[in-house]
């Protein structure tokens, strides 16, 4: 097995639980570390040809990624900048940029769940192009450096 699809396992292992006593910011940290690693990594292995493509296997990690894409988005009450949270204020003073780039992120999921079925692997890797896209773009507005 290569390095990368190893440290990728163990990094899955080691998704921390979910504790009833998390800031809104950890849970959320959470829930954006347990989607990248539990669908989004895994189809960006095979996306760059790093892991071999299995179409059944993509589409199973795509229909996840739907499945969790939501969930962090439900922990932003007003000012939860708290700990390590990279979150800048701006998602509370440009609300309405802070819900376009999300309702851009859940579209393009839902899209990339749709072309992974088709098996089609260059339409998949445009369409995980522009899941990718849609995270940066947020990030690039809306989360700070590391702390
Ligand atoms: C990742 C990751 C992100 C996004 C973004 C895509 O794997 O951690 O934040 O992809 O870099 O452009």
């Amino acid at each position: 097995m290569n390095k990368i699809l190893t440290a990728l396992l163990l990094a899955a292992i080691a998704i921390p639980a979910a504790h009833a006593d998390d800031t809104p910011a950890e849970v959320r940290t959470k829930a954006f570390k347990k989607m990248l690693l539990q669908s989004f990594e895994p189809m960006g292995m095979a996306v760059r040809e790093r892991a071999p493509y299995n179409q059944a296997q993509f589409a199973q990690q795509a229909e996840a990624l739907k499945t969790l894409a939501a969930e962090p988005f439900k922990h932003f009450p007003a000012g939860s900048i708290t700990g390590k949270s990279r979150a800048k204020p701006e998602i509370w003073s440009q609300p309405a940029k802070f819900q376009a780039d999300k309702d851009a992120f859940l579209k393009s999921v839902d899209n990339l769940a749709i072309v992974a079925k088709s098996g089609d692997l260059a339409a998949i890797k445009k369409s995980y192009g522009q899941v990718a896209q849609s995270c940066k773009t947020c990030h690039d507005a809306f989360r700070g450096p590391e702390k």
